[in-house]
């Protein structure tokens, strides 16, 4: 049996290693290395960064070859139960989220997919017992055949990725296109996309109104379940919403309450997401570079006041001028950066002085001189990272390393 693996990254290398277990010869095809390919293998695997119009996976496609995801790939060998969880924002800290109270449970659990770890590297490893969370984006949901799930959670969809669909709504169907794959679906009701979806097997969650988990003043209230939020590690209203989404997923599950409350109050959330990184000379200096598009560096906007904002990056075919009055109202400059730098100059200009700089080191002193005490430089990009990193991971680590460095040079001065 021989097998094309298309996108050697880190799905695609993991999906080769699993094929190869399984007893196929591998064919590993990347764009930046072309090598002759098989005319008809018996198999092609598709990394989630190759777009479905690639002209290697449309010649597969004529040839009549099964062409699928890598995630399809490792649902084919998983076994127990499976908890997708999907959205534009928020969907990396809820897939943690619940993982971690399961753990905390003693749970059987594994985590994985757009996380960061590929699912085809433990799909083995699960048992009839265990539970596997998994962050699906719109590119692994698209590519998706057999694949069932236990509960699917949507926690919102906002303009994301438009440089890879033709419009939002063909992003936005990539993405509801999951609840055709769950038993159950977890929603959001304050998001009129997902308002009445579902059909009879969809639980909603909301911070507007009442719903099967919603919020009450502070408190998150689920059926009997009463919970303050600020008994919580996780702030804003976004949390708010993970909180519950999460909530939903894990009573489900048939998580007690107990653990549930004692796995909210010990998780502490991840690197990268407006995480504290330091306060030098009064100025703080906030990492967020996981923002990588509107939606979540508005979030991170209504989050701080004073702030002296890094953005910039890949450019994905996105409009940033929703964000005209809350960069009016909170932001005193922009320090730009990456393939849309001179984007946010002309979408915000007007506004408040944005100025361009080649590198996040640059990016970050010139941030520092631009602030004063009191301020918030915060790193939140909007944008993806690969214009001139490896990763978000990659960019908020050279963020983090810049600010040591202006530590080095003026902390006390
Ligand atoms: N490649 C080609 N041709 C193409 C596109 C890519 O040959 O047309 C090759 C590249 O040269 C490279 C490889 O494919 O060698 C990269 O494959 P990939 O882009 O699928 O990336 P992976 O390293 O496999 O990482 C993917 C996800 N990346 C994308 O979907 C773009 C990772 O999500 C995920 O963590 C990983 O699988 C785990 O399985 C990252 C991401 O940015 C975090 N996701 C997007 C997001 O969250 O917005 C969707």
């Amino acid at each position: 049996m021989k097998a094309v693996v298309i996108g050697m990254g880190k799905s695609g290398t993991a999906a080769a290693s699993l094929l190869k277990r399984k007893g196929y010869e591998v064919v590993p095809y990347d764009d930046r290395k072309p090598i002759p390919l098989p005319e008809k293998p018996s198999l092609v695997v598709k990394s989630p960064g190759v777009p479905p119009h690639h002209p290697v996976v449309q010649k597969f496609k004529r040839a009549g070859v099964p062409v699928i995801g890598e995630v399809e790939l490792a649902y084919r060998f998983c076994r127990g139960r499976i908890v997708a969880v999907t959205g534009t924002n928020g969907k990396s800290t809820t897939t943690a989220l619940i993982h971690h109270v399961l753990l905390t449970g003693g749970y059987r659990a594994f985590i994985g997919g757009n996380f960061g770890i590929p699912f085809s590297s433990f799909a083995e490893e699960t048992e009839e017992g265990s539970i596997t969370v998994l962050e699906l984006s719109s590119f692994q949901i698209e590519d998706l055949v057999d694949f069932r799930c236990e509960v699917s959670v949507v926690l919102n969809v906002t303009p994301d990725h438009l440089n890879r669909y033709p419009s939002f709504s063909d992003y936005a169907s990539a993405k509801l296109e999951l609840l055709q794959r769950s038993k159950l679906c977890v929603l959001n009701l304050d998001d009129p996309l997902l308002r009445g979806k579902g059909g009879g097997r969809a639980l909603f969650f909301s911070r507007k109104g009442k719903a099967d988990a919603f919020l009450d003043g502070d408190r998150i209230v689920c059926g009997g379940f009463i919970l303050p939020l600020r008994e919580l590690p996780l702030k804003g209203v976004h949390n708010a919403e993970n909180y519950m989404a999460s909530l939903l997923v894990l009573k489900r599950l048939g998580v007690p309450d107990d653990v549930i409350v004692q796995g909210f109050k010990t998780f502490t959330g991840l690197p990268h997401r407006t995480e504290f990184v330091a306060t030098v000379n009064g100025i703080t200096f906030i990492n967020d570079s996981k923002s990588t598009n509107v939606d979540s560096l508005r979030k991170a906007l209504e989050s701080f006041n004073r702030i002296v904002l890094i953005a910039g990056g890949s450019d994905k075919g996105l409009d940033f001028s929703p964000l005209r009055s809350l960069v009016k109202d909170r932001v005193k400059a922009i320090v730009a950066i990456g393939e849309t730098a001179s984007l946010f100059k002309s979408t915000f200009g007007d506004l408040v002085e944005v100025v361009i700089e080649k590198d996040i080191y640059s990016a970050t002193r010139r941030a520092y001189a631009l602030a004063e005490k009191g301020d918030v430089v915060l790193l939140s990009p909007g944008c993806a990272s690969f214009d001139m990193f490896k990763s978000f991971e990659e960019r908020g680590e050279r963020f983090k390393e810049a600010v040591a460095l202006l530590e080095e040079t003026f902390a006390g001065s």
